[in-house]
């Protein structure tokens, strides 16, 4: 029962033809501490729902204090009927979780929080995530159904990400930003949808990110707890090697 429930998880996410450096001791962050941010002119529409792609949206939204509305999926525009999909009230529609990334970033650029260099890393970070990663971390059939991941077997754009992140604490000198919402959001549903895939021994610094990554609060607000305490004890027993669980949470 608890398969079956995994699988129509992983369907879900994937039903689709399109699946899904500074030093360590770095504290600044990318995304801005007050909450002043959310002060935007416009409402912000966000079409999705819990076991997709979309709460990663709600998850940068989070980190960068914007305020969300639930869209009515009835009513998504999105041009392939997918989720996430974001609209504004202004006649934005915004599809690809990794443009709507980019979208939130500029209005909070809007408010003076990027220069042009961070904000080219973070959109090459979320265009890498999209492009790349998403590929690597979700294999599937040719009509688009995730069957297993990736991140079973060594991959070298994986272990150049290791080799980074043992000396980052995150993707962007300035701290964490929208560029580890949209990598650190892929390595989780892997662990997520794949409880079983052991992945510290290959890529402990990986491990170590995603921990982080998956222990702030906005990750909490967007996923929540049950999957928040989920990832972080499977990702605490690679860490230990403690046994594996199979069919982890569903
Ligand atoms: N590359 C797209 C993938 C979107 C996608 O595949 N969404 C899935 C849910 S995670 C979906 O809407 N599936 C239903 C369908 O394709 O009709 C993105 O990142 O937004």
């Amino acid at each position: 029962m608890r398969f079956v429930g995994l699988l129509l998880q992983i369907l879900a996410f994937a039903s689709s033809a399109t699946a899904l450096l500074p030093a360590r001791s770095s504290s600044v962050s990318c995304v801005p501490s007050s909450r002043s941010i959310t002060s935007l002119s416009m409402t912000l529409t966000l079409y999705g729902s819990s076991g997709s792609r979309s709460p990663l949206v709600n998850w940068a939204a989070n980190e960068l204090n914007i305020r969300l509305e639930a869209g009515d999926l009835s009513k998504n525009p999105h041009p392939f009927g997918q989720i996430p999909c974001l609209t504004d009230d202004n006649g934005v529609v915004v599809f690809e979780s990794g443009a709507i990334l980019n979208y939130l970033q500029s209005k909070a650029n809007d408010k003076g929080i990027h220069g042009d260099a961070k904000s080219a890393a973070v959109t090459s970070w979320i265009s890498w995530a999209n492009a790349s990663l998403d590929p690597i971390c979700f294999l599937e059939t040719p009509d688009g159904k995730v069957y297993d991941t990736g991140l079973r077997m060594s991959n070298r754009r994986i272990e150049k990400l290791n080799q980074l992140l043992s000396k980052s604490s995150y993707l962007v000198p300035e701290g964490f930003s929208l560029a580890d919402v949209a990598v650190a959001s892929y390595l989780l549903y892997v662990v997520q949808f794949f409880p079983d895939v052991e992945l510290y021994s290959k890529w402990p610094h990986i491990v170590r990110y995603m921990k982080d990554c998956a222990s702030r609060e906005g990750y909490r607000n967007a996923f929540g707890s049950n999957v928040q305490g989920f990832l972080l004890d499977r990702l605490n027993e690679m860490e230990t090697g403690k046994g594996k669980k199979l069919f982890g949470m569903f």
